[in-house]
């Protein structure tokens, strides 16, 4: 069996010195131009040169969960496509998510600005009602993410494409479901995948149907929001502010204005990291699975390529 690694802006000996180890007997290999045509990938943003020459591809591994930058590619007719399901990010974004909401529900900001001016003073504590939270996808990360921020009394509710049931998470669905559930959140949080569907979904018109003084937490992609009407909407007291993991160009361009807006807090594209040990254990043991004959519908991950995700 051939395994070809093609991952751009990653360090590749540590994956293929893993991949080899949990994959005994294959020939694992860093993929360059015109190489031996391989049974498996596992990728990160190849180049278009990449499918063009692997055409017989049995299946598409994704070392990340969002395939958004894959499938704007060409990629072999009916080739497989599985993302990273979960494989250790689902308790990073919910870490990053949660210290995000009680970061603003709790005015930490404020009261270290305070406290560095040496002041010592209290604040009227929030009603956690005052504060419902909406997170926008309710797949392997979004869910989490709903259970863990139930686990702090927040009113939480969830938005997903079918219909969901999620314990203590107040479930909407499709575009019929939308309206509703922005209009009852205050701190809204994106974990959409990246799609036709769901590009600019945080814009004027979505973000003021909050209520007043919401908060934006974007963890998704850059793809999902604009930029201009978030601002617009912050500066003219809509909202509160936002804190920003992804962004349209990534690494942020120095002369963007998230860098200096003081209501927005910016990180660079950290909140769930692609955790190296966890995410081969999780390749190779479907790569295994598929040679042993097991069929591609049985494995967790696999992108449904009408939906994009
Ligand atoms: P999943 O595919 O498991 O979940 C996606 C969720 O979004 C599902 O609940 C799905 O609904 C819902 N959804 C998709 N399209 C629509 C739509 N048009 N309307 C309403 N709901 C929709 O993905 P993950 O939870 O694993 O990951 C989500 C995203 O998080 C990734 O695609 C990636 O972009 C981002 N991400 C960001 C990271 C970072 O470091 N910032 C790290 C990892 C991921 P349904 O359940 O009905 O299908
Ligand atoms: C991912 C990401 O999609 O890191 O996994 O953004």
């Amino acid at each position: 069996m051939r395994v070809t690694f093609c991952c751009t802006d990653t360090k590749a000996q540590p994956w293929l010195e893993g991949l080899r180890a949990a994959l005994p007997g294959a020939s694992v290999d860093l993929w360059s131009a015109g190489a031996a045509p391989a049974d498996y990938a596992v990728v990160w943003v190849p180049p278009q040169q990449f499918f063009d020459e692997q055409a017989g591809l049995k299946a598409v591994f994704n070392i990340g969960a969002g395939v958004d930058a894959l499938m704007k590619l060409r990629l072999p007719a009916g080739v497989p496509v599985v993302r990273l399901d979960d494989a250790g990010m689902s308790a990073q974004m919910a870490e990053y998510v949660c210290h995000a909401v009680i970061r603003h529900f709790r005015e930490f900001d404020a009261y270290e600005a305070e406290v560095a001016e040496g002041k010592w003073s209290y604040r009227k504590p929030h009603l956690r009602e005052d504060f419902p939270v909406g997170v926008m996808g309710l797949g392997v990360l979004g869910e989490r993410v709903s259970r863990a921020l139930a686990q702090f009394d927040f009113p939480v509710m969830g938005w997903s494409r079918s219909a969901k049931t999620v314990t203590g998470v107040k479930c909407f669905s499709g575009d019929a479901g939308l309206h509703d559930f922005l209009a009852a959140t205050r701190i809204l949080v994106c974990l959409l995948p990246l799609t036709p569907d769901t590009e600019n979904i945080l814009r004027r018109e979505t973000l003021q149907r909050l209520l007043p003084g919401a908060y934006l937490i974007n963890v998704a992609r850059g793809g999902h929001l604009v930029d201009d009407d978030l601002i617009a909407l912050i500066d003219c007291g809509h909202m509160a502010g936002a804190t920003l993991d992804v962004f349209r160009t990534e690494p942020l361009p120095a002369a963007h204005p998230f860098w200096r807006h003081p209501k927005i807090t910016i990180t660079p594209h950290t909140s769930a990291r692609t955790l190296r040990e966890e995410s081969i254990a999780q390749i190779a043991g479907k790569i295994r699975a598929l040679d042993r004959g097991a069929s591609i519908a049985s494995l967790a991950g696999v992108v449904d390529s009408k939906k994009g995700y």
